[in-house]
């Protein structure tokens, strides 16, 4: 009903993700920066989220979710993100690979692997990709690495190959990070290594790469998106390099939504 304001249309609700999402934090920001009163960040899951965003769109009704790049969304739906001239979402930003302290010390091979890994947008969205079409997140990791033997070399180079060393891997369920962690267990297993992985909301996540129960996470976005969890944790962690830079957060609406093409639209 285009005689309601968009806030009304919108029943006055960001739908985002997880509580514990450096993007959940970003949205709420984002409503005390550009004074959106009436608006609440909905929080549920990324699957959830994603439903809801598939559900407005085959009703092309109007839904702005919380957003983030790489993501497989920008493939499939025709989407935009609202300019953020305060820059509640802050500006882009790399993901780090993030060791309990000491790890290169006790794993310098691995150390040295995870140092040579770095992907891709367009890498990471064809792991994303196959793993929207096939439920089985290892497999379609698995063929990925079987078709891209020449960048996997690349980041093998002069890795030894392991014994069956065990190695926990901890990561949290947003596409992204399940096609990074799903990608480097292939890699690694191939290699002759043993590893675990240990899906995590973000702070039990942050929390078992400081404690030690988990030994790695590809699940780092900083400086901005984690900082929160970096600064509770640096003198317990250590970065071990940056699987991939250039990302970006915001909020995110369908195309078709004409009149928002900025957050202070959302007041309309
Ligand atoms: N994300 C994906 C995460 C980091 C990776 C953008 C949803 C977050 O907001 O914390």
């Amino acid at each position: 009903d285009s005689s309601k304001s968009i806030g009304e249309q919108l029943n006055y609700t960001i739908t985002g993700i997880d509580p514990g999402a450096g993007v959940t934090q970003a949205a709420q920001q984002s409503i005390k920066d550009y004074g959106l009163d009436k608006y609440n960040v909905q929080t549920s899951s990324e699957s959830t989220m994603m439903a809801s965003l598939k559900k407005a769109i085959d009703n092309k009704q109007p839904i702005v979710i919380t957003g983030w790049s790489p993501h497989w969304m920008f493939a499939k739906y025709d989407l935009k993100y609202l300019d953020d001239p305060k820059k509640s979402f802050g500006d882009a930003e790399n993901i780090y690979t993030v060791a309990h302290k000491g790890f290169s010390k006790s794993h310098p091979n691995l150390a040295k692997f995870f140092s040579q890994f770095q992907w891709t947008d367009d890498d990471m969205n064809a792991v994303m990709l196959k793993q929207q079409s096939n439920d089985d997140a290892l497999a379609a990791a698995k063929d990925w690495v079987k078709d891209n033997q020449d960048k996997v070399s690349k980041w093998t180079k002069g890795i030894k190959k392991g014994n069956g060393e065990e190695i926990k891997m901890a990561y949290v369920a947003w596409s992204s990070e399940v096609a990074s962690t799903n990608v480097v267990k292939a890699i690694l297993d191939n290699l002759g290594y043993k590893v675990t992985l240990q899906q995590l909301d973000a702070a039990p996540m942050w929390a078992a790469v400081a404690k030690g129960s988990a030994d790695v996470t590809l699940s780092a976005w900083l400086p901005v998106t984690h900082k929160a969890y970096y600064q509770k944790y640096k003198d317990q962690v250590e970065k071990l390099g940056v699987s991939l830079k250039g990302t970006k957060l915001g909020l995110v609406v369908p195309k078709y939504m004409k009149d928002v093409n900025s957050i202070s639209d959302l007041k309309k």
